[in-house]
């Protein structure tokens, strides 16, 4: 054989996302656990997410998996999240296209209804319960890791706007949440360069002036997606583009940001908590998410914020058929 090296990668969908998935080919990234490898990686292996994100095998706006063995003995596999932006502690839709193409490549023992994977990954521990019907993936509903507000109304200084109001949520990444319309542009896909625009602007501007650090692992740090409300939205059905680092919108709802945004409204008093929340991406996919239970985050004072356990909950999307199309 002339190739160098051979990756093994399965492709998959949801809601308008890719996650290609890494069954093979990279072997065991060193660490002891997968924040560890996730350093690791970032330091050492980043040739290896460009070459499996970027053009020609990758696009603008491609994300991955890789699979490994898992850091705890109470998960079934290890999960390093890459992007085209780089490699991210959490992803659910990318953690929605893991646990179909686990369940539909056989490489979990599959139990009909319903087959429940726990996936250790940078952020900590992430189940998901798939609904299976005849051997294919229909349905994933996700436990998310502890979500939470790291800060309310708080402004910063982005240039020609002035000063922005925005909110700051984690729920495996850090979110600024801003109203689209405080900055004077539709929210409309005709308008897309404008709201990305201003979408990095405003990331470079918090990450400059107030650069979020998670309180239980400092690895975690940085905010490398903005939340761009559109007018009209609230605690149960709210729109928004996600603009990403380092110019892409998420086409899905965004399952992280789907928990940051719960946790958000669930701080401004907005959203209880086992109420069903339907978070609308840009391109009109939907995620239901519901907040589980509140909690203290490892005992740390966190501002205006709880620890919350989110669910975000994939329906069936009959217009999503393949075997790989993960929502259906
Ligand atoms: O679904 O959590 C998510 C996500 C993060 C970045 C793109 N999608």
């Amino acid at each position: 054989m002339r190739s160098s090296r051979v990756f093994h990668a399965v492709d998959s969908h949801t809601e308008g996302m890719p996650t290609r998935v890494i069954t093979g080919g990279v072997g065991v990234v060193p660490g002891a656990t997968m924040s560890d490898r996730r350093r690791y990686f970032i330091e050492h292996l980043d040739h290896i997410r460009k070459f499996l994100m970027n053009e020609p095998r990758g696009h603008a706006a491609m994300s991955g998996a890789i699979l490994q063995p898992p850091t705890r003995p109470d998960a079934d596999y290890g999960v390093l999240y890459i992007e085209t932006s780089g490699c991210l502690p959490m992803c659910g839709h990318g953690t929605i296209g893991v646990a179909t193409v686990l369940v539909e490549t056989g490489m979990v023992e599959v139990t009909e209804p319903v087959t429940t994977i726990r996936l250790d990954t940078p952020a900590g521990l992430v189940v998901a319960q798939v609904r299976v019907t005849d051997g294919a993936a229909t349905s994933v509903v996700l436990r998310n890791v502890p979500s939470f507000a790291l800060g309310l109304d708080r402004t910063v200084r982005v240039e020609p706007w002035g000063d922005i109001p925005y909110d700051l949520a984690f729920g495996g990444n850090f979110y600024a949440i801003v109203q689209l319309d405080k900055l004077g542009i539709p929210f409309a896909r005709t308008e897309k360069q404008r709201i990305l625009d201003a979408g990095l602007a405003i990331m470079a501007a918090v990450n400059d002036q107030d650069r979020p650090v998670h309180p239980l692992d400092p690895e975690i740090n940085g905010c490398h997606h903005v939340y761009l409300a559109a007018p009209g939205s609230d605690a149960r059905h709210s729109r928004h583009a996600m603009v990403i680092h380092p110019g892409m919108f998420d086409r899905s709802p965004c399952g992280t940001g789907t928990s940051a945004r719960m946790a958000q409204l669930h701080a401004r008093g907005e959203l209880a908590l086992d109420t069903d929340f339907d978070n609308e991406s840009f391109i009109g996919t939907h995620f239901t998410g519901r907040l589980i239970e509140e909690g203290v985050l490892g005992g740390h004072d966190v501002p205006g914020g709880q620890d919350l356990s989110a669910a975000p909950d994939v329906p069936a999307a009959p217009d999503v058929p393949a075997a790989l199309d993960v929502p259906g």
